[in-house]
């Protein structure tokens, strides 16, 4: 299995890269934000109580998320990889996710880290908020929450895979396809495709 990792922090082009990603190799696309947002659309109880921490820029507790990216690999026991976007957000959720990869006989080949400065998140977030509808995005206020917890929480995850050198910082603001480009050079020194 090839596993690969998309870090950034809100607005740095996970969910948009993610797309383009998987079409080229071919990996299962694991978004927790996506999960979650569909549980929110069905009204299921996890979503509803999600959706409240969501709104307030607040991550979800880590045995949620934890949840259900087990029951996201049970279900894809086929994969020939997994893209991970937007989890591990927290160091229990990266040691959570070494263990079950683990019990896969696999592990991470790589993480992508997306660099890109908070003027450029909150402006991209405010234009996704002003066609998406997505409540999380609507205001700066929000953003600016969900920019510092991924300041508190999020960015010394980097950390746990800096330490096994599977860490690529990438150049996240430019055009989409160049952003592309990086992240596709980074991946071909881990990986051939065959
Ligand atoms: P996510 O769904 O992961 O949302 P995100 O970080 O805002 O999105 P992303 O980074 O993918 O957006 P993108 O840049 O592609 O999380 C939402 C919430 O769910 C979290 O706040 C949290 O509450 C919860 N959650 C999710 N996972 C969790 C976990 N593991 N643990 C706990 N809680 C969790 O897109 C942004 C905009 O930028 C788009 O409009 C796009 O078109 C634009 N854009 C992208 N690239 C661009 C470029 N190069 N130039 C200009 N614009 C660009």
């Amino acid at each position: 299995m090839f596993n690969l990792i998309l870090f950034g922090p809100p607005g740095s082009g996970k969910g948009t890269q993610s797309e383009k990603l998987i079409a080229k190799y071919h990996l299962k696309h694991l978004s927790t934000g996506d999960i979650l947002r569909s549980e929110i659309a069905k009204k299921s109880k996890l979503g509803l109580e999600a959706k409240k921490l969501m709104d307030k820029g607040e991550l979800v507790p880590d045995e949620v998320v934890i949840g259900m990216i087990n029951d996201a690999l049970e279900n894809n026991k086929s994969a020939k990889g997994f893209l991970f976007d937007g989890f591990p957000r927290t160091e229990v959720q990266a040691a959570e996710l070494d263990k079950l990869l683990a019990g896969k006989k696999s592990s991470i080949a790589l993480v992508l880290a997306m660099n890109v400065s908070e003027k450029e998140l909150i402006k991209r977030l405010l234009k996704r908020g002003e066609a998406s509808g997505r409540s999380d995005d609507a205001n700066e206020e929000v953003i600016k929450a969900r920019i510092g917890e991924y300041h508190k929480k999020t960015q010394s995850v980097l950390k746990h895979y800096q330490k096994e050198k599977k860490v690529a910082e990438i150049e996240g603001e430019g055009s989409i396809d160049e952003i592309f480009q990086r992240l596709a050079k980074a991946i071909s020194k881990v990986y051939k495709e065959k």
